[in-house]
Formats: structure tokens, C-alpha cells, sequence
């Protein structure tokens, strides 16, 4: 039996439902000499802004327990130059690319995907209402459920491919913001981005990130985002893309059991750079031993008490 790993997303058809997660490789230059791109499901890119930013000053990531702090303060190379340098080499990939938003103001997220809408070879945008490290924008947006639906809806109007709407779990409800994401017009969720945390030094009493505090990732968060993407599994119709920790062929299954349609892969990328690949592979192998005919079946099958 071969499995079907196919999985289809706001009409988006995925080889697999294995990506990359935003700002883990960039704009995919460098992991493409690790491994054809083509054996992903998709790349989704650094969040790009109207501007270039260079970002926060190092220390910028640290190493914890289970997990990686970053503040990288969303440094990029600013849309005009992301389309004229960038894009065309994510465009020749076989492979989806996503391209992740972020903004301080709704205008800049607008005018950023108006200048998207004409590129070609981009397939969906990944919209960043929950940056945990700049004080204006991203998570302000993503925590107010009056500000997510407006911000999607002003998208969708500029934007004629699908807008996945990617969330934060540091709000009061995440399901709030979900049905409000729905609302304006989203196609998918992207659940989660990093979860606020710290670290300190205790030999110079500094924190070990120049922003002071940062986004959690890596497997550190596994189980917060498994609930919080099974928690808007059942509240919201919308497809979901599960990130959090995600380290195996094992945890992607974990997280399409508890309603994702699909994966993004992030931390893991820092320890070992191929590692979509091999969980491509275990999943294919899961299937066969379970002889489980298409990847879709396992969404939302988790047996719960
Ligand atoms: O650039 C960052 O500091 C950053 C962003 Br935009 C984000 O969405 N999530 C994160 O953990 N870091």
C-alpha cells in the first residue's frame, strides 16, 4: 500500500503536511542545499514588512530547557526587495511557498499583501497577528478579536489567494480570535506562534535577550499547542496548520489527531536541518504498519474521554 500524503487547504493541494515554519529558514536559500525543497509540503517565509528592519541587537536566541527563546525583533529585507531578490528563487521550487505578513499598522499589513497580490509563484499568505517581540502591531492585532476580524477583513480585499491567519496563544481565548479570524475572511489557522517567556543570567543578574523577554518555542510548548489547536479544532470550522515543538514523525501525527490539517516545523529545524524529511518518511511508514490510506483520515480522530 502506498499512503496518500495529500492534503488539500483552502483549495491549496500540499504534497505532504510537512512545511517549515516562519522564520526558521529564511527565505529558503540555505536549506535548499540541504535538501531538494521539493520534498516538502510547503515553505512559509520570514514575516516581511513594508520596510526593511534589521531587528533586535544580539543576544537574540537562547537555548532553555526543551526550548529556544528568540526576540529576533521580526529583522527582514522589506517587501520590495523580498520581491525583487527573493522571490524568484522561492517561485522556481517545487514546492508551496507561503509568505508570512507582519505589520505595526493595519495599512502596512494591507500594503504589504496589495504588492503580493500581483507576484507570481507565492500560494498563500501566512497573516502574523501574534509577534510576541515589537511594541506596536503583531500581537496587539492578534489578542483583540474587534482588530483580527478588521485586519483579515482589510486583507482578503487586497489579496486574492487564501489568507491563513496565524495565532498566538498568549490571549485570554484563543477560540475568541479564532471565530473572529473566520469572520474577516480567513481560509486556515495557523496555530501557534511562541509563547512570551524569559531567562536571566544569573552571574551578571541581565537577561539573556537584549528585548528582555522573548517567544518560547521547540518542545518545551508541544503540549500547550496541542490543546489550544484541538481547542480550536472544535470550536472553529476552519483547516488548521498545528506548530509547536514539533521534533517527530510521531508529533506531527499527535497533531493531526487533535485537528490539524497540516504542520509546520520550526525549532527542530536549528538541531537537525533535514528533519522534515525524516518525518516525512516515519509518517509514510506509520501509515503503511496502520494501513491508513490517506493522511486526512487522522484529523481529529483523537479518542477522548
Ligand atoms: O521576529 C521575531 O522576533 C518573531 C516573530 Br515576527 C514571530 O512571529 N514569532 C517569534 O517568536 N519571533
Amino acid at each position: 500500500m502506498k499512503p496518500d500524503l495529500k492534503v488539500t487547504i483552502a483549495g491549496v493541494e500540499f504534497d505532504n503536511p510537512i512545511m517549515t515554519a516562519s522564520g526558521c529558514c529564511g527565505y529558503g536559500e540555505e536549506l535548499a542545499g540541504v535538501f531538494p525543497l521539493s520534498r516538502l509540503g510547503g515553505l512559509v517565509t520570514k514575516s516581511i514588512t513594508l520596510k526593511p528592519r534589521l531587528g533586535h541587537p544580539p543576544p537574540r536566541t537562547a537555548e532553555v530547557h526543551s526550548g529556544m527563546l528568540n526576540a529576533i525583533g521580526l529583522a527582514n529585507v522589506g517587501i520590495d526587495r523580498f520581491i525583487a531578490e527573493k522571490m524568484p528563487f522561492l517561485a522556481g521550487q517545487k514546492t508551496r511557498i507561503i509568505v508570512n505578513v507582519a505589520g505595526s499598522t493595519l495599512n502596512e499589513y494591507v500594503e504589504v499583501c496589495r504588492r503580493l497580490n500581483d507576484v507570481p509563484g507565492l500560494d498563500m499568505i501566512e497573516l502574523n497577528i501574534s509577534c510576541p517581540n515589537v511594541d506596536e502591531g503583531g500581537m496587539e492585532f492578534g489578542s483583540d478579536p474587534v482588530m483580527t476580524e478588521k485586519s483579515l477583513a482589510a486583507v482578503k480585499k487586497v489579496f486574492s489567494r487564501p489568507v491563513i491567519a496565524k495565532l498566538s496563544p498568549n490571549v485570554t481565548s484563543i477560540t475568541d480570535i479564532a471565530a473572529a479570524a473566520e469572520q474577516g475572511g480567513a481560509d486556515a489557522l495557523s496555530v501557534i506562534n511562541s509563547v512570551v517567556g524569559t531567562s536571566v543570567d544569573i552571574d551578571t543578574w541581565r537577561p539573556r535577550l537584549t528585548n528582555n523577554k522573548g517567544g518560547l518555542t521547540g518542545p518545551a510548548i508541544k503540549p500547550i499547542a496541542l490543546a489550544l489547536v484541538n481547542a480550536v479544532y472544535e470550536k472553529c470550522r476552519l483547516p488548521i496548520i498545528g506548530i509547536g515543538g514539533i521534533s517527530s514523525a510521531d508529533d506531527v501525527v499527535e497533531f493531526l489527531l487533535c485537528g490539524a490539517t497540516a504542520v509546520q516545523v520550526g525549532t527542530a529545524l536549528f538541531i537537525q536541518p533535514d528533519a522534515p524529511v525524516t518525518m516525512v518518511r516515519g509518517l509514510k511508514d506509520y501509515m503503511k504498519k496502520r494501513k491508513i490510506a490517506s493522511v486526512e483520515r487522522l484529523t481529529g480522530k483523537v479518542r477522548k474521554y
